[in-house]
């Protein structure tokens, strides 16, 4: 049981190792043997006779391929630091191989950015610049056949931009093996002797192509308003008296303009003393897009009063430009 258990083992590396193998093809320097054979029948049995074995080495292939992990474009300010755009390189050749990240700009488009950094992601596909490391670009990583890596290439905005002015940065992995050898640009079938990996040489898989990604400037912008929309003195004659006592109804609106999506939008009303939320923590506060009122206590929904501060939040997420407006509505009590 114990050997049958460790046969079992090996034949499963093997077939691990193969299938590793498969994606990008036979390892660079593997060497592949082949023998015929010919049987005939002489009578007396079978006699057998087999050709010499013919032998060659497998090159390395070359082959880098760069994915855009950005969905859709990459919204921007203008002025902007570290503007960041995501791809992943991977090395779909079959040997070790470093590839050196070629950005280059349009000149048709809105904008030039100025050229930062390439940082390899740590893992958890956000950038910072602390923690994530920089990407030798003079002396590129090696990454192993099959293998990948998630990078972030960084730029710089300039100021003074309009709304919607985009830019478009082209992306390409050439392999460090071909620069060295003075082949910034390799076609199809391109070789550098002796360069691949295990005494090989090198052959270029397919002419070098990019793949682009575009910032645009979104010039977003959130307004707010304040209006009263009734007061009601409930004094039993319908009138609309500003006495104590007396309720005032408010709506805010909220607006977002420009381009993109504004993020994270929080509303406070800090009311005045002499106003209070009609019934308290226990009053509610309208927001456009939820079927009901929300309630004014905390932690329930996005919405709350603070009774202490007299303060009104609201959280309203996430809202695109040009999208409805947001309302707010509430009744206070003037003291
Ligand atoms: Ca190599
Ligand atoms: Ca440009
Ligand atoms: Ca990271
Ligand atoms: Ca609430």
């Amino acid at each position: 049981m114990r050997r049958l258990k460790i046969i079992g083992g090996v034949i499963g590396g093997l077939l691990f190792a193969m299938t590793q193998a498969q994606a990008a093809g036979t390892s660079a320097g593997a060497t592949i043997s082949n023998q015929a054979t010919v049987s005939y029948d002489a009578g007396a049995g079978t006699v057998t006779a087999s050709s010499g074995t013919v032998s060659f080495k497998v090159q390395e292939l070359v082959k880098a391929t760069v994915a855009k992990l950005d969905a859709g474009n990459i919204n921007i300010s203008s002025p902007q630091t570290n503007a960041a755009m995501k791809f992943r390189i991977q090395n779909d050749g079959n040997g070790s191989e470093g590839f050196k990240i070629v950005v280059t700009q349009d000149s048709g488009d809105d904008f030039d950015v100025t050229l930062g950094s390439i940082y390899i992601d740590d893992g958890d596909g956000i950038l910072d610049t602390a923690v994530d490391t920089l990407y030798d670009n003079s002396n590129p990583p090696a990454i192993a056949a099959d293998a990948s890596l998630v990078i972030w290439v960084t730029s710089n905005i300039p100021a003074g931009l309009s709304d919607s002015d985009a830019a478009n940065l082209n992306i390409s992995g050439v392999s460090q093996t071909f620069i060295a050898d003075g082949q910034s640009n390799p076609n199809a079938g391109a070789v550098v002797t002796g360069g691949g990996d295990n005494g090989t040489d090198a052959v270029n898989a397919v002419a070098i192509t990019s793949v682009t990604s575009t910032y645009v400037v979104s010039d977003i912008d959130v307004a707010i308003t304040k209006a009263i929309t009734a007061t009601r003195d409930n004094l039993g004659a319908g009138g609309n008296q500003a006495i104590p006592g007396a309720e005032v109804d408010y709506l805010l609106t909220v607006t977002v303009t420009g381009t993109g999506t504004a993020t994270g939008i929080v509303v406070t009303d800090p009311l005045p003393s002499e106003l209070l939320l009609k019934n308290g923590i226990s009053g509610s506060i309208s927001v456009s897009g939820y079927p009901n009122p929300l309630t004014a206590a905390s932690g329930d929904d996005d919405a709350s009063y603070d009774a202490n501060t007299n303060t009104i939040t609201v959280n309203l997420g996430n809202i695109s430009a040009g999208s409805t407006p947001k309302t707010i509505e509430f009744t206070t009590v003037i003291q």
